[in-house]
């Protein structure tokens, strides 16, 4: 047992902090070493069960995000062109007032809101936001949910009953892996916590496993893989029916014990015969012999999983990339089982626990579009038109939490210009930056470093069963808030001037305490698990480099949540998306197509503000393929103009073989050179934003999710 501050006296004291790095999905077990009240240190702690020591150069990004002069330390007010600090009390009156005045004067939905991807990270305010929307009733609810993982969602949604029976790669004990559109190599994973990916991959292969990779570049992941595959973007659906069309021919599919808890295998039989190899090569560009081959391959393998990530999801069939992706799994016997793809069983459990929520789908449209909802949320392609468009339930107010829309979602210039339009808008977030430039008021929570942290969401996609929770490394400063003080704060002065009851408000902690004991391995559950283990917060904080909790074990059909406990294999909302995929235009167009990339420096628009993890040679160059630069007369390290239908940016040309011939790739996350933000490092590294390109109108319609990749470009050189 450790302690989680270890203290060493000596000339100014040290201290040491264990700690989840909570920057990304991998949730990195870190040691942080302070003394006199500065960071000295941060190291992989070899004790947390989940990354055994792994952590990438971001951690330092802790550090620099605590100490960062540009990071606000107190509430501002614009006026005019510049920023004014004011009171808590003066802030958080202002934004009550004129949410509640928009809400009175223009209805709920006029009351937008964006949450970014940290609000996910940040567990107060997963417990604390939803407290202020009970009290809003908005429907005009945005997150990047929807330029991300919403496929993922809608699939387990409709196949497993929850949005978040979402099952991972069981990596430590598979011996095949194909992965397509993820780079975990860069992205550290996603939908998938597998902190030290290189480790556990060269383990499979020392094993005697496979990796194959299927991207439109050859990324780091497909650089220590065993093979791997060019795939034309937003095609992904023609090859994932056509391996599984081979399964079905080959007579392949065997379902192992899930057989009698499925419905619908006839109908992906008959679904899959429109997947001829012949036509699916040309299509992908990926050859028959290949696709084949791969198909066999993964049938054959003992413990084979197929995953899927972002580069599935956002592009055009995103949610059929999905759907195929859990029947591949199904078909081969693969899911719930050993090595195969399997689900958590998590401490705090969103899945059967009391405030589990299922999801839904379509229960609303988008005013503008008529774009469904999911699980409360529309699509964030629609952000901007619902704010420039009027009539009833226009939105005038906007509230933006740990998010940068602008640099984040397609079209952003068209954002901007909706955000400069608004009534009103408040941005809780301890940066100025591309999007929080427009708020009104921005209200920045504490750093970090200054907060106590258990992750309640990522927890759900890890390669193993772990709990850990990190205690604050510095006490908070007087006169500052944390995220869930801010919601808990807005919550209760908003619900005072509507009228509505007033919501009792527990600390995280107390949230967390009663999640863990009702849990499956809390005392509370009456399960032998709980009864043996009788996890608490108590037991957490007597070990604070993490508690281990096993490696996955199978769980279904028990924890479906499906009518009858069956796995719809053949949803009707998929199946009648099939025609839209099988009408893609299969002529290959004179443009060129984008597609995005990671760094394992950067993280989406906000790890560019830190020297350590921008300096270098620059990262936001375009990578194009020889021949494509040789047709268009492009030279390596020249400039040349890439003009999609909402926009132009120039960018330097990287030539390259290791992207297929007719894709493009730009990292998103850049376009720093914006006025008026305060991000000083970043500004002098600005690149251009890869959102300026994509396109606001290009999506998968069935979901609503942004296809970010593949958007069709023209380039030209510039003189
Ligand atoms: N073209 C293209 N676009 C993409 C992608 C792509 O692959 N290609 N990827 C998409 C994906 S997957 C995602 S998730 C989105 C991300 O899009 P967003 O979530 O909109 O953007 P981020 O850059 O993650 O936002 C970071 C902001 O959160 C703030 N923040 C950080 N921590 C906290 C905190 O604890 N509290 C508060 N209040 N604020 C905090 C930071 O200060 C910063 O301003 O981008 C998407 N956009
Ligand atoms: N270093 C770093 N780590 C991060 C982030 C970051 O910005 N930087 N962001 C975090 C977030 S929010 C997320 S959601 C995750 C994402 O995690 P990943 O999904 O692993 O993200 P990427 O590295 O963008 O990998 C997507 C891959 O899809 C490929 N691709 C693009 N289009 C297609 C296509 O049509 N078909 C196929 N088959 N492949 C395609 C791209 O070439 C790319 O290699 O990463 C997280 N981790
Ligand atoms: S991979 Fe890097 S950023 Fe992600 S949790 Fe680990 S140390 Fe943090
Ligand atoms: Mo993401």
């Amino acid at each position: 047992m450790r302690e989680a501050t270890e203290k060493v006296t000596g000339n100014g004291e040290r201290t040491t902090h264990y700690r989840a790095c909570h920057l990304c999905e991998a949730l990195c077990g870190v040691e942080i070493q302070v003394e006199q009240g500065k960071v000295v240190s941060i190291k992989g702690d070899k004790n947390d069960p989940l990354s055994q020591g792994y952590i990438c150069p971001k951690a330092t990004a802790l550090q620099d995000i605590h100490e960062d002069p540009d990071r606000l330390r107190h509430p501002v007010k614009r006026v005019g062109e510049s920023w004014e600090q004011i009171s808590w009390d003066e802030a958080l009156d202002l934004v009550a007032n004129n949410l509640v005045s928009t809400h009175q004067n223009h209805g709920a939905n006029a009351v937008g809101a964006y949450f970014g991807n940290p609000s996910i990270h940040n567990w107060g305010m997963i417990t604390h936001a939803p407290n202020l929307f009970k009290m809003l009733k908005t429907k005009s609810r945005f997150s990047a949910t929807s330029v991300d993982q919403l496929p993922h969602q809608l699939i387990a949604y409709w196949m497993y009953g929850h949005q978040l029976l979402v099952p991972v790669p069981d990596i430590d004990r598979s011996d095949f892996i194909v992965i397509a559109g993820g780079n975990p190599m860069a992205s550290n994973g996603s939908l998938w916590t597998v902190p030290g990916f290189r480790h556990r991959a060269k383990a499979l292969q020392s094993r005697g496993g496979k990796i194959v990779v299927l991207d439109p570049r050859l990324t780091e992941t497909a650089e220590i893989a065993d093979e791997h595959y060019f795939v034309k973007p937003g095609t992904d659906a023609w090859l994932l029916f056509a391996i599984i069309n081979v399964l079905f021919t080959e007579d392949l599919v065997d379902l192992g014990r899930l057989a009698d808890h499925v419905e619908g295998l006839d109908d992906i039989r008959v679904i899959a015969e429109a997947f001829v190899l012949d036509d699916v090569a040309e299509i992908t560009g990926m050859p028959a012999e290949s696709i084949q081959q791969l198909a066999r391959d993964f049938a054959a393998a003992e413990r084979g999983v197929f995953y899927g990530r972002i580069g599935l999801s956002t592009q055009e069939f995103g949610s059929l990339c999905q759907w195929a992706i859990q029947l591949l799994n199904i078909l081969t016997g693969n899911l719930d089982e050993e090595g195969g793809s399997t689900f958590s069983l998590p401490a705090v459990d969103p899945v059967k626990g009391p405030a589990s929520k299922p999801g839904h789908y379509g229960a609303w449209h988008s005013r503008v579009r008529g774009l469904p909802e999911f699980a409360g949320e529309l699509p964030c392609c629609t952000l901007a038109e619902e704010i420039l468009t009027p009539g009833e339930g226009q939105i005038k107010t906007l509230l933006t939490g740990a998010g940068n829309p602008v640099l984040s979602t397609p079209n952003g210039e068209q954002l901007e210009k909706a955000l400069g339009s608004l009534d009103f808008m408040v941005s809780v977030d301890f940066y100025i930056n591309e999007t929080t430039r427009f708020a009104d008021v921005i209200l920045p929570p504490v750093s970090p470093l200054e907060h106590d942290h258990y992750d309640l969401a990522l927890i759900v996609f890890a390669v193993r069963n772990v709990a850990k929770y990190s205690e604050a490394v510095f006490e908070k400063p007087e006169g500052t808030l944390h995220d869930w003080e801010i919601f808990a704060q807005l919550g209760e002065r908003v619900g005072k001037q509507l009228d509505a009851a007033p919501m009792p408000v527990f600390l995280p902690s107390q949230i967390l305490e009663m999640g863990l004991q009702a849990g499956p391995y809390g005392a509370m559950s009456g399960t032998a698990k709980g009864k043996e283990i009788g996890l608490s917060l108590a037991k957490l904080k007597a070990h604070p480099e993490g508690v281990d909790l096993g490696a996955h074990e199978s769980q279904l059909p028990e924890r479906l949540c499906t009518d009858q406990q069956l796995i719809q294999l053949a949803p009707k909302e998929l199946i009648a998306d099939i025609p839209r995929l099988l009408a893609q235009p299969k002529a290959v167009h004179d443009k060129l197509l984008l597609i995005g990339r990671r760094h394992v420096r950067s993280n989406n628009s906000w790890m560019h503000n830190y020297q350590r993890l921008v300096k270098g040679k620059p990262r936001d160059q375009l990578i194009m393929n020889i021949s494509d630069a040789e047709s268009l007369g492009v030279v390596n390290n020249g400039m040349v103009e890439i003009r999609s239908r909402v926009g132009q940016v120039r960018a330097t040309v990287e030539v390259s073989e290791n992207i297929m011939p007719g894709v493009v790739s730009l990292p998103h996350g850049w376009g720093h050179h914006r006025k008026g933000t305060r991000v000083s490092i970043a500004q002098e590294h600005a690149g251009v934003s890869a959102n300026d390109l994509t396109d606001d109108l290009f999506v998968d319609e069935l979901s609503g999710n942004a296809a970010l990749s593949g958007v069709p470009v023209t380039i030209k050189p510039c003189e």
